[in-house]
């Protein structure tokens, strides 16, 4: 499978398993985790047929390891990003010192007066590292690095959950703990 194949699944996996479970015929059990077996039957009455495999493939390879089997392999999962009920059963962590989010520059104005926000999202998203974090924030405009005081908000009593795959989730970032450049 090449790149290009690759991108492509695991973009119709985050749709199917964050947002649109409904496309491949599918439900999310409470946890957010769906049966492989239906998985794949699924995605191929959508017209999306891929085998194991590819499946696996895709899992592993992943950069942002957006996708986890259970134990025995019979379960699949998306680890964050969610727009679905879902309850993902993180517990709660102490984050770093300081965190990252990447917007874009429209969005400031907005994030000025009310603070970063989730959206349509389960948790406002936010991250360690800076060069994916700029990427994030181009997928919506000019890119713009904001910086999150985190250990002062979790010492006012924030609530901060670590995703399996790194990212740090919070309701929201009220604006005194938000650095603009
Ligand atoms: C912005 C990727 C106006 C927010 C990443 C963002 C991430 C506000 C957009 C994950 C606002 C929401 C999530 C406010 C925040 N007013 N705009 N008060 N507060 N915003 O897609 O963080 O590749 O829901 O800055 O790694 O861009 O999908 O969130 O620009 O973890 O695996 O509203 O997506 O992961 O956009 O991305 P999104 P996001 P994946």
């Amino acid at each position: 499978m090449n790149e290009q194949q690759t991108t492509k699944i695991s973009r119709f996996l985050s749709l199917v398993l964050r947002h649109q479970p409904e496309t491949a015929g599918i439900q999310l059990d409470g946890a957010g985790w769906v049966p492989v077996e239906k998985l794949l039957s699924g995605c191929k009455h959508a017209g999306r047929a891929m085998t194991r495999a590819e499946l696996d493939h895709v899992v592993h390879t992943n950069a942002k390891r957006r996708f986890e089997f259970n134990e025995d392999g019979l379960r699949i999962l998306a680890s964050q990003g969610h727009s679905v009920e879902v309850d993902l059963a993180y517990e709660a962590q102490v984050p770093p010192e300081f965190l990252h989010h990447g917007t874009a520059s429209r969005f400031l104005d907005a994030i000025r007066s009310t603070g970063l926000q989730k959206m349509k999202r389960h948790h406002v998203h936010l991250s360690p590292e800076t060069k994916m974090t700029m990427a994030v924030g181009a997928r919506h405009g000019q890119p713009v690095l904001l910086t999150i005081k985190a250990g002062d908000m979790h010492r006012a009593g924030h609530v901060f959950f670590l995703s399996t795959n790194g990212v740090w989730l919070v309701d929201e970032v009220p604006v005194s703990f938000l650095h603009f450049p």
